[in-house]
């Protein structure tokens, strides 16, 4: 049976509980109605998960002695033992692992605004770990445009799902482009077979827009941005804590917004996920 790969960063430190807990058993539910098995990853007892329990996602969800980790942390998480909330760049390492090649999350992680020394290591990720990753950009909250030609210089091929330009998570354009279109799932199953058939070794990403009535307006989007910004600065919030904080602060001010806006693309990342992983059994 063909799956699909889960995050549980989003659930540990990117949603407050219980939104979270329910998102992530209705991705689940979203990945199963498409005909594909769901695979939500992460380290239990420093062991890598593909395929929490329901029961291990309730106990990611309430969030308390589950770390955050990114790829500099596996070593730790593992030889420590600890309990371990996958990002973007660890859920890819999970699914390579697991044989797992599509994975669908949120927002990517990448160059944080005015500190261009601060590179999320999904960028590391995917130029060294071969996994199809569907998200609505990367998080809005970052230098979109430094992440966008990073992405080049990695050598990651980066798709519009039904789109010409890179959304920007809570909006649906960027004005930063795709490498290329595609309006199928059969489409993108179709490029990422060539991109293994070539023994290409990087990841690739499917950019989807936020459904349309669940986008944030422009304007509000970057008020919130601006605000959780300022703040995250006047604070000296720095390192893994800066995007979890980010996020916080946005859904707070936005009246929950973007919470919505957040939830809504998740689910319609997982649905497109599960389509190509799909279409990718079936050529
Ligand atoms: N998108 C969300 N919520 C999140 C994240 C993304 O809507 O919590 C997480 C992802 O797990 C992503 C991580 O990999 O934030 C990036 O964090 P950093 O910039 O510290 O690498
Ligand atoms: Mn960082």
């Amino acid at each position: 049976m063909t799956q699909v790969a889960l995050e549980s960063t989003v659930i540990a430190h990117g949603l407050p509980y219980p939104q979270n807990y329910r998102t992530a058993l209705r991705l689940e539910a979203i990945v199963r109605d498409q005909g594909a098995e769901p695979r939500t990853c992460g380290f239990v007892r420093g062991q890598p998960v593909a395929g929490l329990a329901p029961e291990q996602i309730k106990y990611f969800a309430r969030g308390q002695d589950v770390i955050k980790a990114s790829l500099r942390d596996l070593a730790i998480v593992h030889a420590r033992r600890l309990d371990a909330a996958t990002t973007v760049a660890t859920t890819m390492w999970v699914a390579h692992r697991a044989g797992i090649q599509v994975f669908a999350t949120g927002g990517l992680g990448g160059v944080h605004r005015g500190q261009d020394y601060d590179e999320s290591a999904d960028l590391t990720a995917l130029a060294t770990i071969p996994v199809l990753v569907v998200c609505a950009g990367a998080k809005a909250i970052l230098d979109l445009p430094r992440t966008r030609e990073r992405l080049e210089t990695l050598g990651v091929p980066v798709i519009g799902y039904g789109c010409d330009e890179m959304p920007a998570f809570y909006t649906r354009t960027s004005g930063l482009p795709v490498d290329a279109r595609c309006d199928t799932a059969e489409e993108v199953a179709a490029i990422w077979r060539a991109h293994r058939a070539l023994g290409l070794s990087t990841g690739m990403l499917v950019t989807a827009p936020p459904p349309e009535g669940a986008a944030l307006d422009e304007a509000v989007a970057r008020e919130a941005i601006d605000a959780a910004l300022n703040e995250a600065a006047a604070r000296g919030v720095r390192g893994k804590e800066l995007t979890p904080f980010l996020l916080a602060h946005i859904a707070q001010s936005t009246g929950e917004a973007a919470l919505r806006a957040n939830l809504a693309l998740l689910e319609n990342n997982a649905r497109i996920a599960a389509r190509i992983a799909r279409a990718l059994e079936e050529q």
